[in-house]
């Protein structure tokens, strides 16, 4: 029989792009039950073309489910996908809550899809959207060359924060349009009332900081970015140093990544690599003005790689610049990817 998956958080923004990734791939599960908050319990939503009631959170909702997706809050992950594992479902969250527990995979398909099946937690997790945006280009990369070393600048979309970023953002851009706002210094901020989830105006601005501030100066973003990286690659030595910042755009996270290998690099190559990497477009002729930008990415489920280039001072560097949507592969789409794995796994046992 085909296998049963409950999705936890169905109303949510990553909720919402998850109901539209299973309603378009091949359909390889048996019911699909929409869990969310009792406040939400009773909405009805469409997948797979039908409409289905969302049911309250509850130990009961995981009856007869095998596996289950989490796109909640790390703490509502953290005490509800232990409490499905324990009665046998397989829970795929994409919470921060469990990507680091060494009991626990971090997957991405194209990647490392064989560590979902080592899971004694019952738990497998889904990385956060900035390492993922980067994550199978870099892998093929390293496939060849042999990977050092990142440095890594993000430009991160406000959906990134959830809806209420998203709405942040659409309000102060109502609030500058037409105004001559944005030439003076500050004063972005005399007419900005809501930042929302952000620590200063995103709109007409660039803000270096996402997520909560931890040790000597980094963002948890920067962290993720770093633990994360080593762990998918299976490099615990890598070096990385991220700078991360909210640009105001709606959906599409893109990374300026500087990459150093064991090996020398030419571009030619690299291109060749990439445009034959597992979910990577290669979109690279700045000659046409053919790069990625991230209102080009949005919606689609690959990541787009362009602008590679060779260091000019380091034989062993590339330059690359990444866009993927955040809520697609950074988030809704490797989930399902890992769920997938997980059914083909079950339905051949
Ligand atoms: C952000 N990476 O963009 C986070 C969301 N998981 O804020």
């Amino acid at each position: 029989r085909k296998p049963n998956l409950a999705v936890v958080g169905a109303t949510g923004a990553v909720g919402t792009v998850m109901l539209g990734i299973l309603s378009s791939r091949e359909d390889v599960w048996g019911e699909i039950r929409l869990i969310a908050s009792p406040r939400s319990a009773g909405r009805k939503l469409t997948v797979r073309g039908e409409e289905v009631e969302v049911v309250a959170l509850s130990e009961e909702a995981f009856d007869g489910i095998d596996v289950a997706m989490f796109d909640v809050p790390d703490e509502v992950s953290a005490q509800w996908a232990p409490i499905a594992a324990a009665k046998g479902v397989i829970a795929v969250d994409n919470s921060g809550a469990f990507r680091m527990d060494e009991d626990v995979p971090l997957v991405v398909p194209e990647v490392n899809a064989a560590a979902a099946r080592i899971r004694p937690r019952g738990i497998i997790a889904n990385p956060n959207c900035t390492t993922l945006t980067m994550m199978n280009g870099l892998a093929a990369l390293h496939s060849e060359y042999g990977l050092k070393e990142l440095v890594v600048a993000s430009y991160q979309a406000a959906s990134g924060a959830g809806q209420p970023g998203v709405d942040a953002l659409r309000d102060q851009i109502k609030q500058v349009a037409g105004t001559g706002v944005g030439e003076m210094a500050g004063d972005l901020r005399a007419v900005i009332t809501d930042n929302g989830p952000f620590p200063a105006p995103l709109v007409l601005n660039a803000v270096p900081w996402a997520g909560s501030l931890k040790e000597d100066g980094w963002s948890s973003e920067e962290l993720k970015v770093r633990n994360e990286s080593r762990k998918i690659l299976g490099l615990p030595d890598l070096k990385v140093s991220a700078t991360c910042v909210r640009i105001p755009v709606i959906t599409t996270h893109s990374l300026a990544v500087h990459a150093v290998f064991e090996r020398e690099v030419t571009q030619a190559r690299a291109q060749e690599i990439l445009r034959d990497a597992p979910g990577v477009v290669l979109y690279d002729n700045p000659e046409a003005g053919e790069f990625p930008t991230p209102n080009d990415v949005v919606g689609t489920d690959p990541t787009w790689v362009g602008r590679v280039r060779r260091s000019i001072d380091d034989p062993t560097a590339l330059d690359l610049f990444i866009c993927g949507d955040n809520l697609r592969k950074g988030a809704a789409l490797n989930t399902a990817q890992i769920a997938e794995v997980v059914a083909a796994e079950l339905t051949t046992a």
